[in-house]
C-alpha cells in the first residue's frame, strides 16, 4: 500500500488540473457582495478562502472532506479494542479525501513515533519557563523555536523550485504533529508535576502516547476520549482565528513551524480555542456561587448576572454556527455512554437547558447554542486532568491536523501571498458619498 506521501504525489498534479479548469469556468464570476460592514465586522461571511479539508455548514456543523462527524467515527479505522476513530485516519482523510486502511493508519503511528524527540535546547527552553506562564505561550514558544531545523526553511535558501516545495513543506508538517506530545507532556509536567518524562511507545498510536506523556496512560478511557477529542477539534474549515492564521502566515513561505506557533498565538484567544478552559472557570465560579446543585432558576440568575456584568457566556455562541455544534453533540454521547452519572456532566445538560433561552431573550448573541467548548472540560476533568489552563494546548494539539494538512496543499497548489486591501473610514466616505 502507498504511503501517504506517495499517494499525495499522485493526487497533487490531478487536483493542480482540477483547480486549473474551476478558475478557468469560473473566475472571472463575482461571488457575493461585499457590504461596508463586512469591512468593520471581522468579514464575517465574507467568502474569501479555499480550503478542500473541510467545509462548516452553518445548520449541520463541520463536514471533513465532505463527511459529518458520525460518518468519521463510522468510516476510519480504530485502535484495537477501541470505538474512537484514530487521529491518525483523519490526518490521512484530510490530506487525501480518502479513508485509510489499518495498516497505513498504524504506518502514520509509526513513522510520528519515529519522528517524536525534540532537540535538547527545546526542552531547555520548555524549561526556563515560569509555572504562570500560561502553557499556550510556552507551547507556541516550543512550536517557533522548531523552526531551527525546518526541512523547508532549509530547502528555501538551497534555492528550491516552487513545484517541489510542497515536499520540504509535508515532512515539517509530519515533524510539527510528531513532536507535539513530547512538547504537551513536557510543559504539563513542568507546571503540574509528574516527573521525568517516559518514552514514546513505537507500538502505541498517537494518543495513547499523548496520554502517556501526560501521565494519564492508566485510564483506557482517557485514552479513547482523546481519540475522539483530537479527530473533533482537528478542523474548523479555513475562516477561523487558528486556521486562517496558519494559512496567512504560510502564504509568506514562513515554514510551518512559524505558521503553527502563530495558529497557537490565536488560539489561545478567549473568543477562540481558549473557551475550553474558561468554560471550566465559569461552571466552577458558578458552582461556588450557587451550590452544586442550583435549581435551574438560580442557574438562570447566574447567567443573566453574567450577561449583565458585559462578560460572555463561554462555550456558547459561534460566528458561523446557528445550531448545536455536532462537536458538542459527539462529546455528550460519549458522556452518555462513559459517565451518564458524573455530577459536571448533569450540570453541563442543565446548563444547555438554560443557556439558549437566556441567550434569545438577551436578544444579541446570532447562535444561542453551544459550541465545541462547552462539553470538552467536563470529558478531562473526570478522567482527572482538572488542570483548565491546559486544555487549549490539547486544542492545540489537534488542530495543528488541521492547519499542516491546509499548509501542504497551499503549497502544492501555489496558493499566493494573501494580500486582502484595508481602507480608512475616510476613504470609505470619501468613495462612498454620492453611492
Ligand atoms: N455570550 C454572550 N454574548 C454573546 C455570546 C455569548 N456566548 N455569543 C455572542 N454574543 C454577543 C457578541 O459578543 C456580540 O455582542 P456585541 O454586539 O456587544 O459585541 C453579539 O452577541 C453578536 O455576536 P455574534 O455575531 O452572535 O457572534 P460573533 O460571531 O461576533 O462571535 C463568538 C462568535 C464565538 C466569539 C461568540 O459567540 C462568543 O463570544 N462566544 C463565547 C466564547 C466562546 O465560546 N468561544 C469559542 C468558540 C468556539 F467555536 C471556538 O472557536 N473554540
Amino acid at each position: 500500500a502507498a504511503t501517504l506521501k506517495e499517494r499525495l504525489a499522485e493526487l497533487i498534479p490531478k487536483e493542480l488540473e482540477n483547480v486549473k479548469a474551476a478558475r478557468a469556468e469560473h473566475g472571472k464570476k463575482s461571488f457575493g457582495p461585499v457590504l461596508v460592514d463586512q469591512l468593520y465586522g471581522g468579514m464575517r461571511g465574507l467568502p474569501a478562502l479555499i480550503w478542500d479539508g473541510s467545509v462548516l455548514d452553518a445548520e449541520e456543523g463541520i463536514r471533513f472532506r465532505g463527511k459529518t462527524i458520525p460518518e468519521i467515527q463510522e468510516a476510519l479505522p480504530k485502535a484495537p479494542g477501541g470505538q474512537e476513530p484514530l487521529p491518525e485516519g483523519l490526518f490521512w482523510l484530510l490530506v487525501t479525501g480518502e479513508i485509510p486502511t489499518a495498516e497505513q493508519v498504524t504506518e502514520l503511528s509509526k513513522d510520528w513515533a519515529a519522528r517524536a524527540a525534540i532537540p535538547d535546547f527545546v526542552e531547555d527552553i520548555i524549561d526556563r519557563c515560569p509555572p504562570t506562564l500560561h502553557p499556550m505561550s510556552q507551547f507556541s514558544m516550543a512550536v517557533t523555536a522548531l523552526n531551527h531545523n525546518s526541512a523547508f526553511a532549509k530547502a528555501y535558501q538551497n534555492g528550491i523550485s516552487k513545484k517541489e516545495y510542497w515536499g520540504p513543506t509535508f515532512e515539517d508538517a509530519m515533524d510539527l504533529i510528531a513532536k507535539l506530545p513530547n512538547i504537551a507532556g513536557r510543559i504539563f509536567r513542568n507546571v503540574y508535576g509528574g516527573g521525568k518524562l517516559p518514552a514514546i511507545d513505537p507500538t502505541k498510536d498517537y494518543s495513547h502516547n499523548l496520554a502517556t506523556l501526560l501521565g494519564f496512560d492508566d485510564k483506557p478511557g482517557f485514552i479513547e476520549l482523546l481519540r475522539l477529542y483530537i479527530t473533533i477539534h482537528s478542523d474548523h474549515e479555513g475562516g477561523n482565528v487558528s486556521a486562517h492564521t496558519g494559512k496567512l502566515v504560510g502564504s509568506a513561505l514562513s515554514d510551518p513551524f512559524l505558521a503553527f506557533g502563530a495558529s497557537l498565538n490565536g488560539l489561545a484567544g478567549p473568543l477562540h480555542g481558549l473557551a475550553n478552559q474558561e468554560v471550566l472557570i465559569w461552571l466552577r465560579k458558578m458552582q461556588s456561587k450557587i451550590g452544586e446543585n442550583a435549581t435551574d432558576e438560580a442557574v438562570k440568575e447566574y447567567v443573566w448576572s453574567t450577561l449583565k456584568g458585559g462578560q460572555v457566556v463561554p462555550g456558547y455562541g459561534h460566528a458561523v454556527l446557528r445550531k448545536t455544534d455536532p462537536r458538542y453533540t459527539a462529546q455528550r454521547e460519549f458522556a452518555l455512554k462513559h459517565l451518564p452519572d458524573d455530577p459536571l456532566f448533569k450540570l453541563v445538560a442543565q446548563i444547555y437547558n438554560i443557556v439558549p433561552g437566556v441567550l434569545l431573550e438577551a436578544g444579541k448573541a446570532k447562535n444561542p447554542w453551544p459550541n465545541v467548548d462547552a462539553h470538552s472540560g467536563v470529558l478531562l476533568t473526570y478522567y482527572g486532568m482538572d488542570q483548565m489552563n491546559f486544555y487549549t494546548v490539547l486544542f492545540g494539539v489537534s488542530r495543528a491536523f488541521g492547519v499542516a494538512s491546509q499548509l501542504i496543499w497551499d503549497r502544492a497548489l501555489g496558493a499566493p501571498l494573501e494580500r486582502p486591501k484595508s481602507y480608512s473610514t475616510e476613504a470609505i466616505k470619501k468613495i462612498f458619498a454620492n453611492k
